[in-house]
């Protein structure tokens, strides 16, 4: 899949009409600071089409970006994030478990993103468990592997696979590994 346009359309905390457009959506979720906005931007090899940062919980809404006037990315706010306190915290949690669960978005793909570099928490197992129990077809994202040698890499791969129970994806946003893979994932998904 070639990338010829994207752009932010806008972000919503609730109900609205963008949820109902017949074009499809990819979401992507993951604990806070993972890189789930950085992995869009390299998709779409734009520096800063989403923003991102260090600082944990820069993105607040969920974030729809159009990609080839065709399909959506769909850039959500990071789960688990204790600095927010809880009841902000809290507040994502159901914002989240709303676009996930409500029937309202017409998600075709999730890509669930963690960092490869830490080993899986149980918020990502909880959110793979949701996924499942909601019949939302996903991908496991393991972002960061710029960070890892090769012998790191493949221990990570698994670690992730076996508590998570799906298959994952080797990436780094920081060097747009695994690229092609994961468009030709989206390519699958919209079709
Ligand atoms: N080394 C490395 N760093 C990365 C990679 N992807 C993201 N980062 C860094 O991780 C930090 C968080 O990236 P974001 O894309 O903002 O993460 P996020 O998951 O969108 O975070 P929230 O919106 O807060 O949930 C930033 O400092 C990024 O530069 C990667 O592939 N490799
Ligand atoms: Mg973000």
């Amino acid at each position: 899949m070639i990338i010829s346009s994207a752009e932010f359309m806008k972000g919503i905390i609730g109900s609205d009409p963008i949820l109902g457009d017949a074009r499809r959506q990819v979401a992507f979720v993951g604990r806070s600071n993972v890189g789930k906005s950085s992995v869009i931007n390299s998709l779409v090899m734009r520096k800063d089409l989403v923003k991102s940062s260090s600082m944990p919980g820069k993105t607040r809404e969920i974030n729809f970006f159009l990609i080839n006037k065709k399909f959506y990315f769909v850039d959500l706010p990071g789960y688990g994030f204790a600095r927010m306190g809880a009841k902000g915290a809290e507040k994502i949690r159901k914002l989240i478990l709303w676009y996930l669960g409500s029937g309202e978005a017409r998600v075709r793909l999730v890509m669930l993103i963690v960092d490869a570099c830490v080993k899986p928490m149980d918020y990502d197992k909880e959110m793979a468990d949701i996924l499942r129990a909601e019949n939302i077809p996903f991908v496991v994202v393991a972002n960061k592997i710029d960070r890892l040698n090769q012998t790191e890499r493949s221990q990570s791969l698994k670690a992730i696979e076996a508590a998570l129970g799906a298959q994952a994806f080797p990436y780094s946003a920081r060097i747009h590994k695994g690229r092609e893979e994961l468009l030709e994932a989206v390519t699958q998904a919209i079709k």
